[in-house]
């Protein structure tokens, strides 16, 4: 529970391939922005907080310049840079359309208040966070390149953003949008016999993982699977989580008012 409210924080991952065209570098899905933002505000799920991924703005620039093994040379620090600042315009677009729909939406840059060790966050400065909630604003983070205190920098995922807001807030119920219906037992993409799995255990998970696909386009965090082994440390704390297809109308809506829809339910 965040101190000082009386409701216990949701917290909602839209994917990159659902806000942007994962196809096209540097392409923005408006139309599905703007869906969402109106789902969310027509949930007024309080206290909420966002997390969007890279899609087709930090995937294609981060591979470019190589940023995923950290800081090797000086070739990529204007990659980090650029990286950075297509997420930042990406960023924009959300919380611009958020706050066209009435929701009191404010960028938090994560390169600014995480610092992570071998990628995994060490440190993050979350009062900001906290006051926000008490005020009633909806903070929009989002998967960046964060600086790292044994390699440079690195990448540090919207999936393990969400897994640590959720822990260290201790939220209710985490809603991942991506762009398929859930979980599969193989990829829906590719495979006629994959089948959506409704719900899981933990201890079912593993037995599944060798299954599932990891992302075939460009996808430096690791798709599907790098997802899931973000997301398990929350579910053993207990966490609600629910994965939905957030290119379907009206499936984040229904997962933030906790209502019954088509998706997987990963519970400990
Ligand atoms: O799409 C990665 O975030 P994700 C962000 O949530 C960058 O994995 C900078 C590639």
């Amino acid at each position: 529970m965040v101190r000082g409210l009386s409701a216990q924080l949701t917290v909602l991952k839209l994917g990159g391939s659902v806000i942007t065209d994962k196809e096209k570098p540097l392409t923005p899905n408006l139309a599905a922005i703007e869906r969402l933002a109106k789902e969310i505000s027509r949930a007024n799920v309080s206290p909420l907080v966002l997390v969007h991924g890279g899609g087709s703005f930090g995937h294609p620039v981060a591979e470019q310049y190589g940023l995923s093994e950290g800081y090797k040379d000086s070739s990529q620090i204007m990659g980090f840079s650029i990286t950075h600042q297509v997420m930042t315009k990406l960023n924009k677009l959300i919380v611009g359309s958020l706050i066209n729909h009435n929701i009191p939406a404010v960028e938090v840059q994560p390169s600014s208040c995480v610092v992570t060790k071998a990628g995994r966050i060490q440190s993050m400065e979350d009062r900001p966070l906290r006051k926000m909630f008490e005020m009633g604003f909806v903070p929009v983070l989002y998967g960046d390149v964060v600086f790292d205190s044994e390699n440079g920098f690195a990448i540090l995922s919207g999936d393990q953003l969400v897994s640590s807001l959720a822990m260290n807030l201790d939220a209710r119920r985490i809603v991942v949008g991506v762009d398929v219906n859930g979980l599969y037992t193989g990829d829906p993409k590719t495979d006629s016999l994959a089948r959506l799995i409704r719900h899981i255990t933990l201890e079912e998970l593993k037995n599944l993982e060798p299954l599932i696909e990891g992302s075939k386009v460009t996808d430096v965090t690791g798709g599907m699977l790098g997802k899931m082994f973000e997301l398990k440390p929350a579910v053993e704390h207990g966490i609600q989580t629910i994965i939905v297809n957030a290119a379907e109308p009206n499936r984040v809506y229904k997962a933030l008012k906790g209502e019954k829809v088509v998706g997987t339910v990963i519970e400990r």
